[in-house]
């Protein structure tokens, strides 16, 4: 029987979920920690140390590194890899790669030494800007400016000019050394970056991870000339082409079938970003299920028939490899701030799920800006949490009010920025690593009254991805890929209180004023 394999290239770890459809069983699910099996490479957290703490980048050899080490992984373990018929893959969002003529010449596709030291000398720049570098704000000022305002740049790409985003990244790469942007003969995103190696060619970006470049017209689903024009000159030139989520790039390149044993000529489907492969994997792509994601970023999702742009600004538009759209919002002090405040707490995992549901909704008054690290919804660049409440907890005693105060705050800073996507949902699909937490689900069914579903497989955007390829293949449609794979877990619904709802609803407009009164 066939199988497929979806890959998720993220911040802090590459991992696979490989599915078999016609028994609907997922046949193998792994990571490679990026700070924890590759160490040479000097990021713990998935990006390098920089003083400034508004830049944020990674470093590439260390995504490609993951990828010979996971497939020896799976080789080693006996997987039979000859079964996979299609790959598709998924990659965190807005990183660029600047890749010199080498890298499109084909001569020096040789992996000898391995994928990272045959990359070493093809890359123009030697880092990339990743999601979470925030360092571009007057270069967004500047590219707004020339594209004839916010407004402008909001309907034609779905976003306003974002610090994170790919276009503002590449200006200012253009601005600071313009003689390595001459060098570079393509800009790629994670994701068709990934995608290419896998293909042993230069592969084309989808249009759902393209749509967060703000270059990318979401009427044409095309580059957009002006937004080029304003980002930086000659770009049309150093972009791939933009394609459909499901365009098949080629055959595998025969690097992976001759070192790992996979079937050649399988078919290598276009990557996208984390978010449109997750709205897969969830089950969320066709309207109704709006979508939390709990990882390194916390993200809220859903799927949307027409292009509806966020009036304040911090929203964004993606395209659903299903078709059509998706809204997103997305904060930066996810993953980061809860461990962070366990930390300091010194609690295992259970502890704070624990001292999470002890404390009462609403948690005394006691209230949290978790602003650990820079935040971009809404955007904070000094970063410093801010504190409101008793003495213990201001000064940290009250551990139990700590742990409440950022799950609470998480949630409601998720509830205020994500009024403008569509009538409060009813159900919230719930993923990624957090969602393990009932603490957390508790405070979200609470905060939104709605029921929590969480599904078996934690790595949907991998899971999304293997779908994709699975998809792509011809077979099986979106609706019998869902069915298989993407129904609620049993028995791990979270549903809402109604005396907790009534008071978030008090909380909700107190935790408005409190950031209002410090973020504006
Ligand atoms: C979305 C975003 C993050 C990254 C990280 O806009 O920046 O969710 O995709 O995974």
């Amino acid at each position: 029987m066939n199988w497929f394999m979806g890959l998720d290239s993220s911040t802090q770890s590459l991992s696979a979920v490989v599915i078999n459809p016609a028994k609907a069983v997922v046949v193998d699910e792994r990571s490679i920690n990026f700070g924890v099996d590759l160490p040479q490479y000097h990021s713990p957290q998935g990006f390098l140390e920089h003083q400034d703490p508004l830049t944020r980048h990674a470093d590439p050899r260390l995504w490609v590194a993951a990828l010979d080490l996971l497939f020896e992984r799976m080789k080693g373990d006996g997987l039979d890899l000859s079964r996979i018929r299609g790959i598709s893959g998924s990659g965190q969002q807005h990183g660029t790669v600047y890749l010199n003529a080498k890298f499109l010449a084909g001569q020096e596709w040789r992996g000898d030494a391995g994928l990272a030291a045959m990359l070493e000398p093809m890359l123009s720049r030697p880092t990339a800007p990743i999601w979470m570098d925030s360092s571009t704000s007057a270069e967004c000022r500047e590219i707004t400016q020339a594209a004839g305002g916010a407004e402008q740049v909001r309907t034609r790409t779905g976003s306003h000019a974002t610090e994170r985003f790919s276009g503002p990244q590449i200006r200012k790469f253009y601005k600071e050394n313009l003689d390595a942007y001459s060098q570079t003969a393509v800009v790629h995103l994670v994701s068709s970056f990934m995608c290419s190696l896998l293909a042993g060619k230069s592969a084309p970006i989808d249009v759902g991870d393209g749509a967060g470049m703000n270059l990318l017209s979401l009427a044409s689903r095309g580059w957009d000339p002006t937004m080029l024009d304003a980002t930086a000159p000659g770009l049309h030139s150093r972009l791939p082409a933009v394609g459909p989520s499901y365009t098949v790039v080629g055959p595998l390149w025969d690097y992976f079938s001759e070192r790992y044993g996979f079937r050649r000529g399988l078919s290598v489907v276009a990557w996208s970003g984390d978010n449109p492969c997750s709205l897969i994997g969830v089950g969320g792509w066709r309207p109704g299920v709006a979508v939390v994601s709990l990882g390194t970023s916390d993200t809220y999702f859903a799927s949307m028939e027409k292009p509806t742009v966020d009036p304040d600004g911090y929203g964004h538009v993606f395209g659903n490899p299903a078709g059509g759209f998706m809204s997103l919002i997305c904060f930066k002090n996810g993953a980061l701030a809860r461990e962070q405040v366990r930390n300091q707490c010194q609690m295992t995992w259970a502890e704070f799920d624990r001292a999470c549901l002890a404390a009462p909704a609403g948690n005394h008054g006691n209230m949290m800006l978790p602003y650990f690290i820079p935040e971009i919804t809404p955007l904070v660049l000094n970063a410093q949490p801010v504190y409101k409440g008793s003495d213990a907890f201001v000064n940290g005693q009250d551990q139990g009010a700590v742990v409440r105060a950022v799950v609470e705050a998480q949630a409601l800073t998720l509830r205020l920025h994500s009024g403008w996507i569509e009538k409060r949902p009813s159900v919230l699909r719930v993923t990624g690593g957090g969602s393990a937490s009932t603490g957390i689900c508790q405070v979200l069914a609470d905060v939104f009254n709605a029921r929590v579903e969480r599904l078996d497989v934690g790595k949907s955007a991998a899971l999304g991805a293997a779908m994709r390829a699975a998809h792509a293949a011809g077979n099986l449609s979106w609706e019998e890929l869902t069915a298989k794979f993407s129904c609620p877990a049993p028995g791990m619904d979270v549903v809402p209180q109604p005396r907790d709802v009534a008071t978030y609803e008090t909380v909700a407009a107190d935790f408005a004023a409190f950031m209002k009164q410090h973020v504006g």
